[in-house]
């Protein structure tokens, strides 16, 4: 296996193959498919099952949707004669959360980790122009050693269940597209791309630039470089496998003004092209300074959410018509940024926020860093009436942290090109309320900016319990972003009003500890029922959750070093069940089904009266 950052593109020497459809699928509750010789022979009862999608929510019984442990899905793939001179892979865009991948009844791969692709690589195994048997062994349990995080627990029966540590439906599967891929024997494995601004930016839009890139290949022959603008004009070439593009007057990729150049990058002999692949790219820069983000040298203000991949029956599956619909109601709202809480999106995602201008923050799967949070089942039991911190278990340095760093690799190697991704969110809400967190902290930051080639921002979502002056790793965020809920878990109800003046303090506490760095919110809501009506209002209420972002607002406006507001959530989502939830999270701006509730409209008004940058 290797874990794969190239998109897959069809190019004069690249081909794909979608295994999109409906594969066998059955469960494997005593872990004995594999003996039993459903990698070779197929499955022996299967049902029809989509990929890409989750499994949980097509079914009618609980057992089905709670299941939890190994699970299989084959299918015939027929594989053409004329690809055998070059390689032949799969690509798993994301099998969460570890996958097994047997062709013929070999075993070609194994990845841990639901939301980064892979490759199975089938050239020695592969029956050339014929039918060939492929099988994978999913399994979604949770661990210490899985992101996210959680436990699994079995029952006397025997029965697996998994007890996630965070706030979302453990949903599983092939969650996103497979697909066989042809590439020529000497091919291009790795590209990065690093846009620089050299001189003054003309009417907001043009500037002299540059954009530096390296590339790795499995050859020894030249590599050639080419830039071209979206009318297909080639504006700047280079050769060698490291070199520089220069635009004398590049176009800028802006805040919700994109401009996307493609570059070609090719393996050349002579006239020959060995292999070829290409990619978008935006021209832009991002830097902290001060309090501000600057982007192309302009402070943002980020306007947008903390999302899910989530909707009805599809659960996580891939679902390019939701997400389609989630970026026009965010540009309905007035949006010009999301965080990709709290794991990697589906690479077209990305490729959407680089096409609509919108500024990602983008997430490991690291959520779950707590022993025991609000009603999400207890991670773990008190000891002398005190909880343990999270990063105090062994087992987190152990397990925890070595799957974190891979995850982050991978991360980094997919998303490292994208114009959209301004900032890496290294953690959600992890525990750090103990000094116990920070040197797990330290090796996490520091691998990322070595990973990075355009050393982006980096920082973690900070947790109520770790307010400031509790907090032991701020220090080494490069901008602070803060998940806060006074009004709501804490001081709600009636005791609404008294929790601005609670937030307004500590926010006066992190100017102080952080004079110089800019502060985000990337969380703040409250669970809404849409159409509940209650004048006075109460929690739950439509009222309630507009007297909330009132309240909030009202603080952020009143410190300009406070460069972003991201609610919680875009839409109502799907969580494990349990007495603070029901159906799900309601904290969405937008219903599952993506209808506006009534902040919607005071969210609109808002924010497209907040300018995207602030000259
Ligand atoms: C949080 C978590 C998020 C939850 C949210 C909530 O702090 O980061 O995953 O869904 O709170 O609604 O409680």
């Amino acid at each position: 296996m290797s874990f794969e950052a190239l998109y897959p593109r069809v190019t004069r020497t690249r081909r794909i193959e979608d295994l999109c459809g409906v594969w066998d699928f059955q469960f494997d509750p005593e872990g004995t498919g594999e003996e039993s010789g459903w990698a070779k022979d197929g499955l022996p009862d299967p049902i029809g099952m989509p990929v890409p999608a989750s499994f949980a929510d097509v079914f009618t019984d609980k057992t089905s949707r709670e299941y939890t442990g190994d699970l299989w899905y084959a299918r015939r793939v027929f594989v053409p004669g004329e690809w055998r001179q070059g390689n032949v892979d799969l690509r798993f865009d994301g099998a969460t959360h570890r996958a097994d991948v047997f062709c013929n009844g070999q075993h070609v791969a194994f990845h841990e980790g639901g939301f980064t692709p892979f490759l199975a690589h089938l050239n020695e195994v592969v029956r050339w122009n014929d039918w060939n048997l492929v099988a994978v062994r999913v399994n979604n349990e949770l661990s210490l050693g899985s992101l996210p995080c959680g436990a699994t627990w079995t029952s006397p029966a025997g029965v697996k269940m998994a007890v996630p540590y965070f706030d979302f439906f453990n949903y599983a599967g092939l969650q996103r597209p497979v697909r066989l891929l042809a590439s020529p024997i000497e091919r291009i494995e790795d590209v990065s791309f690093v846009p620089a601004i050299d001189g003054p930016v003309r009417e907001g839009k043009r500037a002299a630039a540059h954009v530096d890139y390296v590339v790795s290949t499995t050859g020894a022959h030249e590599v050639e470089v080419t830039l071209v603008d979206q009318a297909g004009v080639e504006v700047a070439r280079s050769q060698g496998v490291e070199g520089t593009l220069t635009l004398e007057s590049a176009r800028l990729w802006d805040v919700r003004d994109a401009y996307l150049y493609t570059a070609y990058v090719r393996i050349v002999d002579g006239e020959t092209i060995l292999d070829e692949w290409y990619d978008t790219l935006g021209v832009r820069t991002v830097h902290i300074e001060g309090h501000d983000i600057l982007l192309n040298g302009r402070p943002v203000y980020l306007k947008g959410f903390g999302r899910h991949e989530d909707s009805n029956v599809h659960g996580r599956g891939f679902d390019p018509v939701m997400n389609k619909r989630d970026f026009e109601i965010m540009k309905w709202i007035g949006a010009n940024s999301f965080r990709t809480s709290h794991y990697p999106y589906a690479e077209e995602q990305l490729y959407e926020a680089d096409r609509e201008g919108f500024l990602v923050i983008d997430e490991v799967a690291a959520v779950g860093f707590m022993k025991s949070t609000k009603n999400f089942l207890d991670a773990a039991k008190a000891k002398d009436g005190k909880l343990p911190n999270f990063f105090e278990d062994p087992e987190v340095l152990s397990q925890t942290l070595p799957a974190h760093r891979q995850a982050l690799r991978e991360l980094v190697a997919r998303d490292k090109n994208h114009a959209c991704v301004i900032a890496w969110s290294l953690m959600n809400e992890p525990d750090t309320s103990d000094a116990a967190a920070l040197p797990y902290a330290e090796q996490i930051f520091d691998l990322a900016a070595e990973l990075d080639p355009q050393g982006r921002p980096r920082s973690y979502t900070n947790v109520t319990r770790a307010r400031a002056g509790v907090d032991t790793i701020h220090h080494l965020a490069d901008f602070m972003m803060l998940n806060r809920y006074d009004g709501w878990y804490v001081l709600g109800g009636p005791r609404m009003h008294e929790a601005e003046q609670v937030l307004r303090d500590e926010m006066e506490q992190w100017h102080e500890l952080e004079p110089d760095k800019p502060f985000v919110f990337t969380e703040y809501g409250t669970d809404t029922v849409q159409g509940m009506h209650k004048l006075p209002s109460v929690m739950w209420s439509e009222e309630y959750q507009k007297e909330f972002y009132e309240l909030q607002h009202r603080i952020f406006d009143s410190y300009d070093w406070v460069v972003g507001e991201q609610t919680w959530n875009l839409c109502d989502f799907q969580t494990g069940e349990g007495i603070m939830r029901v159906d799900g999270n309601k904290k969405g701006v937008f219903t599952r089904d993506r209808q506006p509730k009534m902040i919607a409209y005071l969210l609109r008004d808002r924010w497209t009266s907040i300018p995207d940058c602030r000259d």
